[in-house]
């Protein structure tokens, strides 16, 4: 008898968008997976990478078992040898060489599972080392210490009202592409273009003429890496036009002034100097967000991951604060999840530069320091070197700048063991790989996406399938492990519980619990009843009572700001003749580096090629498709060009998180695909000073026929 056919109902954690899917299995079968039009977010919208959900779960690549490197070659070994061996071989090296001795990498795919969210600090604590790196500061760190020192807290980020919108501005944003991050948006392609029907406007300002560009009113070029620029030009428009109004934060704000005369300076004029975008325009952008109700500016990855990522996002909050555009409908609002809702005395508010690292001085933020000195750290001899790494869903090898560098750096530590699934370019460097289950075979709730959600919901996700005989979930491993370190260490350590006792605690201590006398009565099993989530409702305006800052005010200025907008000022234009600004591309069919082993997705025409201005091909006597080397201060590569006028002249564009044809690498369809790692042209000495987030848009490179 065939097996019975099911439908599941569970939302998407490969990106932020978190969207629902309608899963239909027979026996270990996926037949089918569809958006979930129930889902009160995602509204049925998915994107191709949520049907390729089925293929991570059937790759025969994907590791179901511990291994051990035996040479060339790796042998299944038991759990629990796994977990003696990692313990006694991590306890060995502290034992020797000091507790910093071992250091941790968390990736990106920590925060779409809720396992990993809860159960690392298991692990951590038994560790007991202080150097700890994560994808964060390749990416999003910027915001977190602008929220921190603005609102008091690294997580009260507040996210665009997206669909209450009359004016949106998006820098360095490709939301088309990437379905929104720091904002949590499925169907981000209806939620933009019901701004125009319902009458308003939003523009794009990127160096790239993008998916999101080519539906928007108006896109703008602009140089790479010259956003502060035009951001403080505009901040300065706001107030030599006179059109700052603060309404309702107005009694919050300290320190206006000095606001004020810290961007006297930066006239649109001078912006358009830096960023060739007219000055004319820029005092356009400051007068259209002054004068709409239901204006936002919002910024990602373009302005974060640069030289002035933490000004860049600093200065979009002050646009936003100044024109009233934040904490009101249609503006920037922070949402009210029901699990992680930040008010103050929420733990977790973070701290900056309380140490540095140890060979670059780089600060840390709230106890991680920046992944741009990994590996240095790991490659300099001295007191405090890291000898030991433990990276937990991450492949800084492709992700991190100047990957070359972080290769040689993995390759010469004492010991390395990976949580992950995938033998992949940095995986391959471990002792031990300890594989997790993969998604649809554990439950789900989003700890993270929900907390940066432009509509409240809650959503509880139901595993789709046992997970395989024998097989831990990331949680247990943490647990296990951390239990196995603590024992070696004759040290006291408990389990927690399961992630799905830990979120229901927390949903009971939240807005929406009967202990916060909220008719909802929320508790984990209320969600679970809602099977394609339950909507809570639209985000609402809440700041001024949940400032986490000491004095419950919004202090605008900062010292790292004003050193920072010195150096702006002390700044000249980054590009000498003859160079090229490289930046960076997301595609909807790729994810980072780890799903290109999913024939569905890399199928059709090849998307990992240079793009490069006509003109600028024709300058350096350039063909069009021809093989070109690419070369920057630390590396150099050899890929295909393409001309493309999408790129503004002076700049071209190449996509992370591909290179996979390496050896040791255990992907068998990725490692079919062309193309090289951009990183490996990144330099890991060029990051946004504020915060020591690397900058990996911008990077200076020549370009050279083969
Ligand atoms: N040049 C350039 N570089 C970039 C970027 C860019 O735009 N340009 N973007 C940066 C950004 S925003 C990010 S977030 C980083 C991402 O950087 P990383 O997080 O280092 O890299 P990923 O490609 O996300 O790799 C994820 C790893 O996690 C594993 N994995 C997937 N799911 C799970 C799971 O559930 N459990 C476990 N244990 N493992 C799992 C995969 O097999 C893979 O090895 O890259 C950054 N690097
Ligand atoms: N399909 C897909 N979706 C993803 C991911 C993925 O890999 N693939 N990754 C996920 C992750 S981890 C993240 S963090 C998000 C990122 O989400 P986004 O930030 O929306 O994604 P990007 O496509 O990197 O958009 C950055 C844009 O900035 C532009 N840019 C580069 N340099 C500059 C500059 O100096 N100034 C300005 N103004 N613009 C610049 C680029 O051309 C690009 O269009 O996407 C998430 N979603
Ligand atoms: S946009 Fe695609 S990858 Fe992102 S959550 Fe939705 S289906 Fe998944
Ligand atoms: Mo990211």
């Amino acid at each position: 008898m065939p097996a019975e056919q099911k439908t599941h109902y569970r939302a998407c954690n490969l990106c932020e968008a978190i969207c629902g899917l309608e899963i239909k299995t027979q026996g270990d079968q996926v037949l089918s997976i569809k958006g979930d039009k129930n889902d009160p977010l995602s509204r049925g919208y998915i994107c191709p990478k949520g049907v390729a959900m089925q293929d991570i779960y059937s790759d025969p690549n994907r590791l179901r078992k511990p291994v051990k490197k035996h040479g060339d070659s790796w042998v299944e070994i038991s759990w629990q040898e796994a977990f003696d061996s990692v313990a006694e071989k991590l306890v060995a090296v502290q034992e020797q060489h000091g507790q910093n001795a071992v250091a941790f990498f968390a990736g990106n795919p920590n925060v779409h599972n809720y396992g990993s969210m809860t159960h690392a600090g298991v692990l951590r604590k038994a560790v007991q080392s202080k150097i700890h790196f994560s994808a964060t500061s390749l990416d999003q760190l910027p915001h977190h210490l602008t929220s921190y020192s603005l609102y008091g807290h690294q997580s009260l980020i507040p996210v665009p009202d997206i669909d209450h919108s009359h004016y949106m501005l998006i820098i360095g944003g490709n939301p088309l592409a990437s379905n929104g991050s720091i904002m949590t948006s499925p169907d981000i392609p209806k939620r933009l273009k019901a701004i125009q029907q319902r009458g308003g406007r939003f523009i794009v300002i990127d160096p790239r003429r993008t998916e999101t560009a080519e539906i928007a009113d108006q896109h703008l070029f602009i140089r790479p890496g010259t956003d502060a620029w035009l951001l403080m030009a505009m901040i300065n428009t706001l107030f030599a036009e006179d059109l700052v109004k603060t309404g309702h934060l107005t009694d919050l704000l300290v320190g206006i002034d000095q606001v004020r005369s810290a961007c006297e300076s930066f006239t649109p004029e001078l912006a358009e100097q830096y960023s060739g975008v007219a000055a004319e325009q820029i005092r356009q952008l400051a007068r259209d967000m002054a004068n709409t109700e239901g204006a936002v500016c919002y910024g990602r990855m373009g302005v974060s991951v640069q030289v002035y990522g933490t000004l860049c996002q600093w200065a979009i909050q002050m646009i936003n604060i100044l024109t009233h555009s934040l904490d009101v409908r249609g503006g920037m609002m922070a949402s009210s999840p029901a699990f992680g809702y930040i008010k103050p005395g929420e733990s977790g508010a973070g701290h900056f530069a309380a140490f540095h690292s140890r060979v670059s001085g780089l600060p840390e933020f709230s106890g991680e320091l920046p992944a741009s000195a990994m590996a240095e750290e790991i490659l300099i001899e001295g007191e405090g070197q890291i000898r030991s790494l433990i990276t937990i869903a991450g492949n800084p090898v492709l992700s991190a700048p100047n990957g070359n560098q972080m290769d040689k750096a993995l390759a010469g530590l004492d010991f390395m063991v990976s949580i992950d699934f995938y033998i992949n370019e940095t995986t391959q460097h471990a002792d031990i790989i300890l594989p997790p289950t993969s998604a649809l075979e554990h439950d789900h709730y989003d700890i993270a996406f929900h907390r940066f959600a432009i509509h409240n919901t809650a959503r509880f996700n139901q595993a789709v399938f046992e997970p395989a005989q024998d097989s831990k979930h990331d949680w247990e491993i943490f647990n296990q492990l951390g239990l196995a370190i603590a024992a070696r260490k004759g040290v006291d350590a408990k389990p927690l519980p399961s992630p799905d006792q830990i979120v229901d605690y927390g949903i009971q201590c939240g807005p929406y619990s009967a202990k916060a006398g909220h008719e909802l009565e929320l508790t984990l099993d209320k969600v679970k009843q809602h099977i394609h989530g339950l909507d809570i409702g639209p985000l609402e305006p809440s700041l001024p009572q949940r400032l986490c800052t000491a004095d419950g005010k919004i202090t605008l200025m900062a010292d790292y700001i004003e050193q920072d907008i010195a150096r702006l000022n002390a700044d000249q234009p980054l590009i000498e003749k003859d160079e090229f600004l490289l930046i960076g591309r997301r595609h909807i069919r790729s994810n980072n580096s780890w799903m290109h082993n999913s024939k569905r997705l890399v199928k059709g025409k090849p998307r990992w090629q240079l793009l490069m201005h006509p003109d600028d091909l024709a300058a350096h006597q350039l063909q069009d498709q021809s093989q070109v080397r690419i070369q920057s201060r630390v590396g150099e590569v050899q890929t295909q060009v393409l001309a493309s006028d999408e790129v503004m002249p002076g700049v071209v564009s190449l996509p992370h998180g591909w290179g996979h044809k390496r050896e040791g690498v255990n992907l068998d369809i990725a490692a079919e695909q062309e193309g090289v790692s951009c990183n490996d042209l990144t330099d890991e000495k060029l990051i946004d000073q504020a915060s020591g987030n690397s900058a990996l848009n911008g990077v200076p490179v020549r370009i050279f026929a083969v």
